[in-house]
């Protein structure tokens, strides 16, 4: 055939030959849509239904058309004069493709832009329902959500497993509208009025010059910014802890940070912070590991999100309330409920659970889905309202205004993943990207024209209920109460609550972070606000610096510690734990079959890792290796299993392997071996009598202990410790 397009046969057309199906283009269904990506039902001038399904205005047919459905026999090549040029500007194709592909980009959300998100379920208790009279919050309603998490600080393309605080918004598509928990993994935050907030993400993004470094706080426009504003000390300090490096979405907290107004169906008030509690358990990695992943595999955490669903291991997370009596001062036990830099330790008021969520589909499309998503804490239903959180206040505005520019109109509610699955039925109209043909005449009120509608609902019937809450009578003034003065207190309250390896990994953090600046007065201010946090965290971290350590300026405020902020000490589900099991030359093959099957057994995934790819002891019984020496490293693995050593026992084994048997073991993985495999955890230097090493006669009780290991996440002991 020849390739001249303008002498190709049109498809269909007598004598043309019909287009190849096969693999990989064989055209397939579209994917059903998903329950949530329904909408308001709207018509086309032609009456038609449209928009409603989604699918119906992206791939169907099997045929390749243009935009406007007219199939096209050639995408190869632009239309010329002659097979050597020059290309015709009437070839509208490729002025299509070309003009689409040039605006496929949009702007990147200004904070919040790396993110990975997934649909899911969230099923009520009932048991908030005696405070607030939010539907979805009744005994077993179930409704659908969309929960993205997110670094802060990065671009759309930086790395995953940075040192940041995680977003993790939730969208409930509740019967009564949609009601938008936008919250972090952090349980305050860096400043407490909205009107500082430019500044510290000014400060905390790249420098202006040379745009560098990227998705870091460990510069020095952060940290000048962050020990000038000591109100950021209780954030900061949370983020050099392991609260900062994650080990997984899955496995980590979210908090709603302010404190929010509950109202039930009499109009009774009561507060509320909103806690997520992951049913796995709160983990981190280590700064060494995070700082590998970012390198390896920048995708590490959205891949473990994703990976997790797709293979049924499906989060859970349980939301719960700390309530507080919606007294006129807004204050509980001298904490100020209106300070989003002050948590209230859950000793003194308990997370009450009030219903479950499970995140259990990936999105099918990552631009329609987890980019397009627009979260606002405006977003309420009826039995939910805010209080006078400057911080809050000041949030209601940004999150409507953002997506104006982010999304390009005012029209994003149409969007299918912003859709409410409540009726719509407002007198918005027109904007870009408008897609709904609505009807009628007038979209006013009053009106005679529609026959009055769309109607105003009654007093039984309507959703906002504004609580009456007085406004003290006052003057205007930039201000705050004196309780948001005291920017030390929780700091101290937290460094108090921590178990001394979560103390070392903090020292090792803010030496770090500090040591990454040039500037001499920023280490020395940054020396001055650790001094008023605790003094050995103080001359720890200036020991390293090589700089004295300031007395403090101030009292040091101590109180009781709460045990619920440290992350170790407990034993956690092992799900999803990704056990490597290493298979050099004369491997134990029988008791790397038992092992595989007993790790999936327990809900967890194996992954071999041999010398090179393909299938292994092929006698009937093969192993498949889903890891090379050269496409592992230690970071993938919660635990390390050596399956025996080579026969030669003059063999230095291969550097890779060391490599990955050095760093699981410095990052405190249990590690087990049996078949003589403690020879090569010998000679890459790991201690057969340390903690969380496991040698064994038989591969299966080696495993066993492993797992046991694994339900505390580490091996704690393996961390040196003198605080
Ligand atoms: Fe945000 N924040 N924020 N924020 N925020 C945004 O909205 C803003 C704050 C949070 O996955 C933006 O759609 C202001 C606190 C999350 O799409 C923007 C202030 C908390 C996400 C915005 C804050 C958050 C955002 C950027 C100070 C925790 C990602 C893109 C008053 C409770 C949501 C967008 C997603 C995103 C503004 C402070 C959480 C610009 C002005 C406190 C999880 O509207």
């Amino acid at each position: 055939m020849t390739d001249n397009p303008a002498e190709q046969p049109i498809p269909g057309a007598p004598g043309s030959v019909p287009p190849s199906v096969a693999e990989p283009t064989e055209p397939h269904e579209p994917l059903p849509p998903k329950p949530d990506q329904g909408g308001p039902e709207t018509v086309s001038p032609t009456g038609q239904p449209t928009g409603a399904d989604p699918a119906r205005n992206a791939q169907s047919g099997a045929y390749l058309t243009t935009a406007q459905g007219a199939r096209l026999y050639d995408t190869d090549h632009s239309l010329k004069a002659g097979p050597r040029g020059p290309v015709l500007l009437q070839d509208h194709h490729l002025r299509e493709k070309i003009t689409h592909f040039d605006h496929e980009r949009i702007p990147e959300r200004v904070v919040h832009a790396r993110g990975a998100a997934a649909h899911g379920v969230f099923r009520g208790y009932g048991s908030a329902s005696n405070i607030s009279k939010a539907a979805f919050l009744g005994r077993d309603v179930e409704t659908p959500v969309f929960v993205r998490f997110s670094t802060v600080l990065g671009s759309r393309g930086s790395a995953d497993t940075v040192r940041d605080t995680r977003g993790f918004a939730t969208k409930f598509y509740t019967e009564e509208g949609v009601f938008d928990l936008v919250g972090n993994n952090i349980p305050v935050f860096f400043i407490q009025d909205a009107i500082k907030f430019p500044d510290v993400i000014h400060a905390g993004k790249p420098h202006p010059d040379r745009e560098i470094p990227q998705a870091q706080s460990a510069h020095d426009t952060f940290w000048d910014f962050v020990t000038l504003h000591t109100e950021a000390t209780h954030h900061t300090l949370w983020n050099m802890s392991d609260r900062g490096i994650p080990r997984s979405y899955r496995m980590m907290e979210g908090f709603g940070i302010h404190t929010f107004r509950l109202v039930d169906a009499e109009g009774a008030t009561t507060l509320v912070k909103f806690h997520w509690k992951p049913k796995l358990g709160t983990h981190s990695q280590v700064w060494e590991e995070a700082q590998i992943a970012c390198g390896v595999d920048p995708d590490f955490h959205r891949r473990d999100l994703a990976d997790a669903i797709e293979s049924g291991a499906f989060p859970q997370w349980e939301l719960g309330v700390q309530t507080f009596p919606d007294n006129p001062e807004q204050m509980f036990q001298g904490i100020d409920l209106l300070d989003p830099t002050k948590i209230v330790p859950e000793e003194l008021a308990p997370v009450q659970p009030v219903g479950l969520m499970t995140l259990d589909a990936n999105p099918s499309n990552y631009f329609a889905e987890t980019e397009q998503v627009a979260f606002h804490v405006g977003n309420m239903v009826p039995g939910i309202d805010v209080t006078n959180d400057a911080l809050l206040q000041g949030r209601l505005f940004s999150y409507i205004d953002t997506q104006i520019t982010r999304l390009g109109g005012p029209n994003f509610p149409q969007l299918p993943i912003n859709r409410t699955h409540a009726p719509v039925n407002d007198m918005l109209r027109d904007g870009m990207h408008q897609t709904a043909v609505h009807r009628g005449v007038a979209p006013y009120r009053p009106n005679s024209l529609d026959g009055g509608c769309p109607f105003l609902a009654g007093e039984d019937t309507r959703a906002f209920v504004e609580v009456p809450a007085e406004v003290a009578a006052s003057r205007k003034v930039r201000d705050a109460a004196a309780s948001f003065d005291d920017h030390f207190s929780q700091p101290r309250l937290f460094w108090l609550s921590m178990s001394p390896v979560e103390r070392e990994h903090i020292i090792a953090a803010y030496t770090f972070e500090l040591g990454k600046c040039y500037e001499q007065a920023v280490k020395e201010r940054g020396l001055k606000v650790l001094a008023r946090i605790d003094g050995e965290l103080c001359a720890r971290v200036a020991a390293g610096l090589g700089l004295p350590a300031p007395e403090p300026d101030g009292p040091l405020v101590d109180s009781d510690p709460s045990p619920a902020l440290s992350q170790v000490g407990a034993l956690w589900p092992v799900d999803g734990r990704v056990v490597g099991i290493l298979v050099g030359k004369d491997a134990d093959l029988d008791g790397v079959r038992a092992v595989c099957g007993t790790v999936r057994d327990t809900g967890m995934v194996p992954l071999v890792i041999a010398p090179a790819g393909g299938v292994i002891g092929a006698d009937g019984d093969p192993v498949t290796v889903q890891r090379t020496y050269a496409t592992a490293r230690s970071v993938e693995f919660d635990a390390v299993l050596v399956a025996g050593a080579p026969g030669d026992a003059s063999a230095a084994p291969d550097p890779r392997v060391t490599v990955l048997l050095d760093e699981a073991y410095r990052h405190g993985k249990a590690i087990g071996t049996w078949a003589g495999g403690g020879r090569l955890l010998s000679m890459a230097g790991v201690p057969l009598d340390a903690p969380g090493v496991v040698e064994g006669e038989a591969a299966t009780e080696v495993l066993e202990e492993v797992t046991e290991l694994l339900g505390g996440h580490r091996v704690w002991d393996r961390f040196p410790s003198t605080v």
